[in-house]
């Protein structure tokens, strides 16, 4: 019998297995489907996960077999990860390397053996996808295609595998965070169900974690506004406005401890969105916001305006300059390259409640609620001297041009932004680089 020699980059391989954590976990459906559908379509009486560890092959999934390892020296499989092709042994009795090896001689009586090689996204060979007989036989060339395609979906499995307990672990760290912070973090989800309650919550909102309706919180943790005059509707509550959409920033609450006395605390609230409604409202190259996320947001925004006597909502339109120049000279891709560090920059210049959008192509519009002229002015000066500081690849020099409107009250947003059009227009006929 000949044992097969250790690949090249056997640590390396080795390695790759350990970060799948996958050996010695219990059975799984899903690998089991799989050796079950290779069994049945090769019509062999076993098939195996077979993942290659250091002195041992150990299999995720097995049929016809009853064991659930054996040694690395008498492994098929060992030799199967040597290359990226299907192994295949017609006939191990008439095979030098196998005849005399313990798995032929004795049970399960290998004679025919065909595997196909995990092989990982970084190249790397961990085990083997393998059909085996105990009488001799053929493998076709495209059976051995359909072999490497089911390996294919077992290195899938791998990778969900692997990152589900990532997920997991990201997600451990998250919530262990989140309790040793002294800030109460509280989220709700669209049934008004706690999803999250942290250490903070729990000491200073006490009991009211076990409730769902918002109304009973309210009672529970006397939630009133900063005049302490009286509680808080549950509709004024911010978490109940973040459920309706709205993004709440730096609201200063009375909470009524179980002592009587106020504690003055600063709320803020977001709503959490889906992925998919996310990646609706988001463009692709920028990560920016897209004109529906706008949609989503300005209503609230507009309205809270009008409620209140607060500072009003401005809008900034950016246009970067002679940018078909960039595309022209530099090439496309570093005109979207632009784009990204532009909307890089655009994003440190902005505050959480501000809303970014891609606009057009080079376009850009920053929607600013509670903001004033100067504020505005403020913010599209930061944008306009971030971008001259900019140096993308073979770009050269980048300027970019705004126009900046400040809502009246009552005013639609179509309005504004026309304004606000009107004061871009101006800046590039006036010589670019500039803010009106
Ligand atoms: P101006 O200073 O007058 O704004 O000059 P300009 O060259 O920027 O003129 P204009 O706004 O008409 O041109 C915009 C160009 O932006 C045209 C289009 O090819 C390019 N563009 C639009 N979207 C993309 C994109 O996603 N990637 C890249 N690389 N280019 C884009
Ligand atoms: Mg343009
Ligand atoms: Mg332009």
């Amino acid at each position: 019998m000949k044992s097969a020699p250790l690949p090249e980059q056997e640590n390396d391989r080795l390695a790759e297995l350990r970060r799948y954590h996958v050996l010695d976990t219990p059975n799984d459906p899903a690998f089991d489907r799989v050796t079950r559908i290779a069994s049945e379509l090769f019509g062999v009486p076993m098939a195996l996960v077979s993942l290659v560890d250091e002195n041992r092959q150990w299999f995720k999934a097995f049929v016809g077999l009853s064991a659930s390892e054996t040694s690395r020296d008498v492994a098929f499989c060992a030799h199967a990860i040597l290359k990226d092709e299907v192994f295949i042994v017609e006939d191990a009795h008439a095979d030098p390397r196998f005849f005399d090896n313990p798995l032929v001689t004795g049970p399960p009586h290998i004679r025919f053996y065909a595997g196909a090689p995990l092989v990982t996204p970084t190249g790397l060979r961990v085990g083997t996808l393998c059909t085996l007989d105990t009488r001799a036989r053929s493998f076709a060339a495209h059976e051995a295609r359909m072999l490497a395609t089911l390996a294919r979906i077992v290195v899938d499995l791998l990778e969900l595998h692997r990152k589900t307990n990532e997920l997991a672990d990201a997600n451990a760290r998250i919530v262990t965070i989140i309790d040793s912070m002294d800030e109460v973090v509280v989220a709700i989800d669209a049934g008004g169900r706690t999803m999250l309650f942290n250490d903070a919550a729990r000491r200073q909102l006490g009991h009211a974690s076990a409730s769902n309706d918002p109304a009973a919180w309210v009672a529970a943790t006397q939630v009133y506004d900063a005049e302490r005059i009286a509680p808080l509707p549950p509709e004024r509550l911010p978490i109940v406005r973040a459920l309706g959409g709205e993004v709440v920033r730096g609201e200063t609450l009375a909470l009524r401890g179980q002592d009587g006395g106020f504690r003055l605390h600063c709320v803020n609230a977001s709503p959490f969105q889906e992925l998919e409604r996310t990646m609706s409202r988001t463009d692709p190259l920028t990560g920016l916001g897209n004109r529906r996320a706008l949609d989503d947001v300005a209503p609230h925004a507009l309205a809270r305006a009008d409620r209140r006597d607060e500072k009003p909502v401005a809008v900034a339109l950016f246009d970067l300059d002679h940018f078909k120049r960039i595309n022209d000279t530099a090439g496309h891709d570093t005109g979207d390259e632009v784009l990204r560090e532009v909307a890089r920059v655009f994003r440190a210049a902005a505050r959480a409640s501000d809303v970014l959008v891609r606009w057009g192509g080079e376009e850009l519009l920053a929607f600013l609620p509670e903001c004033d002229l100067d504020g505005a002015r403020g913010f599209a000066e930061r944008v306009r001297e971030a971008v001259s500081a900019l140096s993308v690849g073979r770009a050269g020099a980048l300027t970019i041009s705004a126009g900046i409107a400040v809502r009246a009250r009552e005013e639609a947003l179509e309005v504004v932004i026309a304004r606000a059009d009107a004061r871009l227009y101006e800046a590039k006929s006036s010589g670019r680089d500039r803010v009106c």
